[in-house]
């Protein structure tokens, strides 16, 4: 039986040409196997096979333009076939009953019953929440108790929410809340209780929080500059020990490990504990701060600086957050995709309260609900504190994230209050205890805990006679005595477990500590906890009684650290636990395998000539990237990451190729189904439609690109964006990349300040290359032609993903529409591609006068178009120079001056700007789409000669390209005429020539500055 094999729905295009065979007559083929690839003048895609068997013959070739319905090829022998309609059978069954239905609708007229009439009451609106009859309350207090022992929480949570609605119903508008009071979340009795040995917890415990507070107090006794923070950690101690000693579990040979993100400031609590561990040398920890000679600790967590301790960059507060959840849901990625194991692992993120207000912390927590990131677990150190003063002095920043954590459909554990305080909880019968937590706000609990038990009497439980009644048989210290949730073990046992057994949601954890817990009248609880540094010797005194560190009073004037003895219980304690748990933390390693580059020829096709067909560099990475996606090797390693713009870059043709990740496939059937880039989601979907979400699009980008060591796997993440939207707008997290030793393509699409025309003023980029140039391991390129594109991408695979070269890559690509060369053949054509300039061209004629002209992106081919009506008008000969990145020149032309300079004896090195440029013949003149400032960068190592920088300096403006390019004067025109200019300059030539050249192409000597229009 022959088949025959249409042109499917392409959406709005018609007549798209064919641009590539990817069959032959008498290849057997199955479904969904692409057929041929097809290319408008803005995207390409591919055309799968709707049907299976063995090619008959081809009815179109290369060149040809198909529309839909088009015969593409007739098969015979196919096992299978689509049915004449392509519409599901749940769609059809849908359609056949909403028309039944109409029929019926048409016959009988809508028939809406009249609103009951409202019976007219007359009743007492209580309005101020007081209780007018506490009686009353008293039966429906009892009742839900009755319900509570008989049946159940969750029957009584059924009839509360039962009551709510049938309220509602009746018109009653009640405020929604998102808040439970201000105790536990987990009451004593439902509490599951550690095993461990909490004697010997709480020693290693208080040796752990000596250390680091020794280390810090130490350093800054040798170099009062060094700075560092004590009251973070000394407030979160129990709550990272309990993990340490409980619940982290660490990658090894059987198992991925948890990912635990500490929040930068607790450092020094992470490097005192690798110091009993015996990880860490008493040496080193005296080297806390002091970086720059090998072996030193460094302030904060930064993988690039400890790169076998530290995992994540963490101290930028809010990047943390962000990134933890990104992580959470990578992970999932990697699972839904069968790359990894599903084996359980959390990703943990330790988050300060004052840290919650940075917009990144709480701007992803949707998602994370959404996405059911059950692997995720939060834990804020609510230690009411940041670095000026209270984070809610007002109100109760506890509450507060609970209602927005709850809002957003976490889990939400709130760990607020000590054991000591459960027995006076369950006497608070009439419930004015918990009336006075719920009132109290955070400026008072701080201002208690700066205090004494007698203020705490006093100005908390004197609230109320009854609650003042409660502590009368309680001294002073019993009262200062009763412990908040986040310093005791138990409470925080408790919530660690039920956040690790929650299913279905991410877990948040609140907890509340003590800034500066235990470091007496100068550190605790007061405004300026957090700078505190040091420690007199009272301090110090106290701070040992408080924790029973065995240090004798001249150790501690000496500020010794403290290690028990190898044998000792402690440190044997310490070890086994992490044996248990499968190793040490933090630990950074990596076991990918490399990923081998692709064969050169897969890239061929953009080396020779695109003959009459015009196209950006955008399509041509497009292109590239299908290509990509065919070899076995990179395919399934691809992530491409776009920010819902993938119909601007061309892209959508990825949808239904590699399909859009969604972690619940696709229940609904796309609007677009029966067209060939339908939006198709897909729980094994490759491509990441981040939404417009730049921050999370880099996050996740941050989480592939650094695969290769969280996971273990090699990934080539390519996160495609327009180019103003990149690091511009995400700089931080970028700069968190390169500390991250991400690896991996950042592309700026629709890139250049005159080459994105009508976008204006916030669209244009002018700019993105320079702040790229500032995080030493990002390796930028603004390439012109598809073949230096191709060449570029080709090398940063090898470096990043096969030599597993710590840098990532920058490369900008633009959406104008042009013919590309074919590769020029000069063998150094590659390596000036690479290294960021080669000649592309020469004009050699007249031998009378010759201009060095550099252009880098689109402004090339305008320097290209200026050279050759310099040649033919004005007899200059010219040199011209492709200019792939003026930042690697700089980077280039800086290391050898720097080792010039170092080395006065030796013969001097040449820059590669040089060895280009040094000994050519006439004034050079550098042009980019972006500042002036970007070509400028290669000034100082030309030797010399006179340079000139030209770009697109000031803001942009929506226009039309050639518009734009006479007004940032970087069209070929004004090439032109500067060209003279600058030759007149150099009395090389007469001015007059210059000044021609201005009238003839109208341009205005006095016309202002464009930085100032
Ligand atoms: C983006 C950013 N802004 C400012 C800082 C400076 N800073 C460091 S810690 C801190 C206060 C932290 O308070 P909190 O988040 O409550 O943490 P805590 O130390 O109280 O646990 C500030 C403002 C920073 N590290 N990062
Ligand atoms: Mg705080």
């Amino acid at each position: 039986m022959s088949e025959k094999l249409l042109v499917p729905d392409i959406g709005d295009f018609e007549n798209v040409e064919v641009i590539e065979l990817l069959v032959k007559p008498g290849d057997t083929i199955k479904e969904n196997d692409p057929i041929v690839t097809i290319e408008s003048d803005k995207s390409s895609v591919e055309i799968p096979s709707t049907i299976s068997g063995k090619i008959d013959t081809i009815n179109v070739k290369v060149g040809d333009k198909v529309s839909k319905g088009d015969l593409l090829l007739s098969l015979s022998n196919s096992t299978e076939s689509l049915k004449e309609s392509n519409l599901p059978k749940d769609t059809e069954n849908i359609i056949k009953q909403a028309e039944e239905a109409m029929a019926v609708n048409k016959e009988e007229p809508v028939n809406v019953p009249e609103p009951a009439k409202e019976k007219k009451q007359s009743i007492i609106q209580v309005t101020n929440g007081l209780d007018i009859d506490p009686l009353e309350t008293q039966d429906w207090l009892e009742s839900l108790s009755a319900v509570i022992s008989k049946d159940g929480n969750q029957r009584a949570h059924f009839l509360i929410k039962e009551l709510i609605n049938k309220a509602y119903r009746e018109g009653a508008n009640i405020p929604y809340t998102q808040n439970t009071p201000y105790i536990n979340t987990i009451p004593p009795e439902a509490e599951i209780k550690s095993n461990g040995d909490q004697n010997i917890e709480r020693r290693i415990r208080s040796l752990i929080r000596w250390n680091a507070a020794a280390m810090v107090v130490r350093a800054n006794k040798k170099f009062p500059e060094l700075g560092g923070h004590i009251g973070t950690f000394a407030s979160a101690a129990t709550l990272y020990d309990v993990g340490m000693n409980h619940f982290w579990r660490a990658k090894n040979n059987k198992f991925g490990g948890d990912l635990v993100y500490f929040q930068g400031h607790s450092a020094p609590g992470m490097y005192a504990r690798a110091f009993l561990e015996g990880r860490l040398s008493e040496k080193q920890l005296d080297s806390f701060r002091q970086e720059v000679k090998p072996g030193g600790l460094s302030s904060y967590p930064h993988p690039w600086l400890m790169p076998n301790f530290w995992q994540f960059p963490t101290v930028s507060m809010g990047l943390g957050p962000m990134l933890a959840i990104y992580q959470a849901r990578y992970m999932k990625y990697l699972i839904n995709r069968g790359l990894i194991k599903d084996e359980g692992r959390k990703v943990w993120a330790f988050l300060g309260d004052g840290e919650m207000d940075e917009p990144e912390s709480m701007g992803a927590i949707g998602l994370a609900a959404r996405e059911k990131l059950d692997n995720l677990i939060f834990v804020i150190n609510c230690n009411l504190q940041r670095l000026d003063g209270p984070v809610r002095g007002n109100g109760k920043i506890i509450q507060e994230l609970e209602g927005s954590f709850r809002g957003a459909g976490w889990n939400v554990i709130k760990v607020i209050w000590g054991s000591y305080w459960d027995s006076l909880l369950a006497n608070d019968k009439t419930g004015q205890l918990v009336k006075i937590m719920n009132e109290t706000v955070d400026g008072e609990y701080q201002a208690m805990k700066a205090r004494d038990g007698a203020y705490v009497r006093e100005k908390f439980f004197g609230k109320n006679p009854d609650t003042l009644e409660m502590v009368s048989s309680m001294s002073d210290k019993d009262i200062w005595r009763l412990n908040r949730g986040g310093h005791d073990p138990h409470k925080v046992y408790a919530a660690y477990d039920k956040a690790i057994k929650n299913q279905g949601s991410p877990t948040v954890i609140i907890a509340k500590t003590i800034k500066g817990y235990g470091m007496g009248k100068t550190g605790e609880s007061v405004n300026t906890t957090h700078q505190t540094k040091k420690l007199d010797v009272d301090d110090l005194m106290y701070y040992r009684d408080r924790f029973d560190v065995p240090l004798t009073d001249e150790q501690v004037r000496n500020i010794e650290y403290f290690r028990p003895d190898e044998k000792s219980p402690e440190i044997k304690y310490i070890k086994e636990r992490r044996l248990k748990l499968g190793g040490y933390l933090p630990e950074r390693s990596t076991f990918a395998k490399p990923i081998k580059a692709p064969s050169k020829d897969i890239f061929d096709f953009m080396k020779v000539s695109t003959g009459e067909k015009e196209m950006s560099t955008t399509m041509a990475l497009v292109r590239m990237l299908t290509n990509l996606l065919r070899d076995k090797n990179i395919s399934p390693r691809l992530v491409p990451i776009i920010p819902d713009e993938a119909r601007t870059f061309g892209m959508e043709g990825f949808f239904q190729k590699i399909g859009i990740y969604a972690h619940e496939g696709q229940k609904y059937e796309p609007e677009d189904a029966a067209q060939l880039s339908s939006y198709r989601e897909d729980k094994s979907g490759q491509v990441l439609e981040e939404g417009i979400n730049e921050a999370g699009a880099m996050s996740s980008w941050i989480a592939a690109a650094t695969a290769y060591t969280n996971h273990d796997i090699e990934m080539i993440p390519i996160y495609i964006f327009y180019s103003m939207f990149g690091f511009q707008r995400i700089g931080d997290l970028a700069w968190a990349a390169g500390d991250s030793q991400a690896r991996g393509f950042l592309v700026g699409a629709t890139a250049g300040r005159t080459t994105l025309a009508g976008e204006g003023l916030q669209h244009q980029d002018g700019h993105s290359h320079l702040i790229a140039s500032t995080i030493p391991n990002c390796v930028t390129y603004d390439p012109t032609f598809h073949y230096e594109l191709a060449t570029i991408f080709r090398e940063g695979l090898r470096r990043m993903h096969e030599k597993k070269e710590n840098v990532f890559y920058y490369i900008t690509t633009m959406n104008e529409n042009y013919s590309h060369p074919e590769m020029p053949k000069d063998k150094n054509c590659e390596e000036g591609i690479l290294k960021g300039m080669y000649k592309i061209k020469e004009f050699n004629k007249y031998k009378k006068t010759k201009l060095q002209l550099l252009g880098s992106g689109t402004i090339l081919r305008e320097m290209m178009s200026a050279a050759e009506i310099l040649q033919n008008d004005y007899q200059i000969d010219s040199e011209i120079w492709s200019v792939t990145s003026f930042n690697e020149l700089r980077k280039d032309g800086m290391e050898v001056e720097r080792y010039n300079l170092l080395n006065p004896d030796k013969t001097p090195k040449k820059s590669y700007v040089e060895q280009c440029l040094g000994s050519t013949e006439g004034p050079i003149m550098a042009a980019s789409d972006y500042m002036r400032m970007n070509s400028d960068q290669i000034r100082p190592y030309t030797n010399n000669k006179s340079f000139y920088s030209l770009g697109a300096d000031g803001f942009g403006r929506s226009d039309t390209r050639k518009n734009l390019r006479k007004f940032f004067e970087v069209d070929k025109e004004h090439l032109v005429a500067y060209g003279l200019s600058i030759l007149a300059k150099e009395q090389l030539i007469a001015s007059k020539y210059a000044k021609d050249a201005m009238k003839k192409y109208k341009i205005d000597g006095d016309k202002p500055m464009p930085t100032k229009l």
